[in-house]
């Protein structure tokens, strides 16, 4: 067979249902074999979408999200969703056309290094030099991706490769298992949990990444111990649990902040450095630390580990658990009552433009609690990761390691493919909707119903926030925006607009139960940040 049907058989043999891309000049066997193929081919009209799409399509199913571009400009375009899954930790597995071998060594049409290129975005970059080499790559770019703390792998294709013949099969699949923690370490967990005054939990994404949810709960139950959650953990603790304290992770104090000052040892669980700096959660750097995760930890001078656990997750806390002593004493749940009462107050407002807590309590209360919300990056994610109550992990997909503006409209769509019975929304700002707004169309054309929910205020709104913070003033973050509702339209898709704070509840219900793409213009009322940040500056611990 021709190298590129080997390579696309190779794709099959991992399990992939989509690849997500645009086809190009040297990429031309590889689409033809797809036609060949089960795996579907989402067309897309941006590659940054397609590595968005793979990004999210990668944390909700576990399994690597694929996708594809040409060589030269679709390749770098691919980078910035290639960059967000591989720092968040997300599988996924990126391919480029590239030219032919024969040209690869001098000045050539559209030939630039990829390799070298994706190497600092990735965990593995590697070319296709020989068809031979076919199975060996993609087995091994894929189970890179999987092996933790997962990641990007980028795999490039030169057009020549790809048309020689090549009898060969793909390698059997093989899911890297992580190994059992050591004994002695579960012991002296067990043991500094037992005599700590006040242990505290901070779970991170790479819970969820081990479906170690339960266990998680089950550890913080049988122990009596408060379980903070990174944003991107959101839901890693149901929210109604009596042992949640809510979302850590805003750049300055917080109720949570509470939490960690009265801690005098902190559980990381699965917590990925990369998503909220311990500087701001440990400026003391006093406190003990008991790191739980696949990997050992990554040295910080506010991270100084007294005992690391590293290997299975769920099987760590399953042990410890079995080990330590119950605390005793009723927690302080300083983040989850305030924001319970902050929401309750804000659930009849009618002020307008829609206050931020108006917005989430809506969404909540339209949405089912297992549907999926994909947030962009701006002051309405700080919103949503504070406010938004989870119940389930994985049902806020935050990017919050990276922080790429641009994946909410992508990643619903990628979501939906991937959980086709959960309604999906795109939580995004106006600027961040309008750098991947070119995928509605695509949603379109694929059937896909999402609905997009956009806090419009004309500004780059976070970056107006920190500015007016930090200088009283503002600097080039004002623009205007197209007729959204016109806009959605033009592409064959709903348009809603909120003209008065009470109708939100209605469009929000008829566009989750419409069968196409809605996009809703939802106009937000920032001075509730200023508000945010004054009444946290004047925060006072309860003792
Ligand atoms: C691709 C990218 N460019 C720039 C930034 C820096 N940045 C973070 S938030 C933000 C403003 C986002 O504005 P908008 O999408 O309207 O959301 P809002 O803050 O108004 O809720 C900017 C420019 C980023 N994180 N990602």
């Amino acid at each position: 067979m021709k190298a590129a049907e080997l390579f696309v058989r190779c794709l099959e043999n991992e399990g992939v249902e989509f690849v997500f891309g645009i086809p190009g000049e040297e990429n031309l066997d590889v689409m033809d074999a797809l036609l060949d193929s089960s795996i579907r081919f989402i067309t897309v009209r941006h590659e940054q979408a397609a590595a968005f799409m793979a990004d999210v399509y990668g944390r909700l199913t576990a399994r690597p999200g694929v996708c594809l571009a040409t060589l030269g400009p679709g390749a770098t375009n691919l980078l910035t969703g290639v960059a967000d899954a591989n720092m968040d930790h997300a599988p996924l597995v990126a391919i480029a056309g590239q030219a032919a071998t024969t040209r690869l060594h001098k000045e050539s049409h559209q030939v630039l290094d990829l390799t070298r290129i994706f190497e600092p975005v990735t965990k593995y970059s590697t070319s296709l030099l020989e068809p031979d080499i076919i199975p060996e790559v993609v087995r091994k770019a894929f189970k890179v991706a999987m092996t933790s703390k997962k990641g990007a792998a980028f795999i490039e294709f030169p057009e020549n490769v790809a048309d020689m013949e090549i009898d060969a099969a793909p390698l059997p699949v093989k899911l890297p298992t992580d190994p059992e923690p050591a004994a002695g370490k579960v012991t002296e967990a067990a043991r500094l949990i037992s005599t700590a005054r006040n242990p505290m939990i901070l779970a991170g994404n790479g819970v969820v990444r081990a479906h170690a949810s339960e266990q998680l709960a089950d550890f913080a139950e049988r122990l009596n111990i408060p379980v903070a959650n990174t944003f991107m953990a959101k839901g890693v603790i149901p929210f109604r649990h009596p042992c949640a304290l809510g979302s850590a992770g805003l750049q300055a104090n917080d109720y949570i902040s509470c939490g960690f000052d009265r801690a005098d040892l902190v559980i990381c669980v699965g917590y990925d450095l990369v998503e909220y700096h311990p500087y701001l959660w440990h400026p003391s750097r006093d406190r003990s630390i008991i790191h739980i995760d696949h990997s050992p930890a990554e040295v910080d001078a506010h991270y100084p580990v007294a005992v690391g656990l590293t290997g299975d997750i769920g099987l760590s806390l399953q042990r410890i658990a079995q080990q330590a002593s119950r605390h005793a004493g009723r927690h302080i749940r300083p983040l989850r009552e305030r924001l319970v009462n902050e929401m309750n107050q804000h659930r009849d407002d009618t002020g307008f433009p829609v206050k931020p807590q108006k917005i989430i309590w809506d969404l909540r209360t339209a949405l089912d609690l297992k549907d999926i919300v994909v947030c962009d990056v701006g002051a309405h994610k700080m919103w949503m990761a504070r406010m938004f109550r989870c119940e389930y992990p994985n049902t806020c997909i935050i990017s919050n390691g990276f922080a790429s503006m641009g994946i909410a409209v992508p990643g619903a769509i990628a979501a939906r493919l991937a959980c086709p019975e959960r309604k999906v929304v795109a939580v995004t700002g106006d600027a961040g909707f309008m750098m991947n707004s070119q995928e509605i169309e695509t949603a379109m054309r694929c059937r896909l119903p999402i609905v997009i929910l956009i806090w419009s205020d004309s500004s780059y709104g976070l970056i107006e926030w920190k500015q007016m913070n930090q200088f009283g003033r503002t600097s080039n973050v004002h623009f205007s925006n197209p007729d959204f509702v016109k806009y959605a339209e033009s592409f064959g898709a709903r348009g809603y607009r909120v003209e008065r704070t009470g109708d939100l509840p209605t469009i929000l219900g008829e566009a989750l139960a419409a069968d196409t793409v809605c996009i809703i213009d939802c106009p937000v009322d920032y001075r509730e940040n200023f508000r945010l940040t004054e009444q946290l500056g004047s925060l006072v611990c309860p003792t």
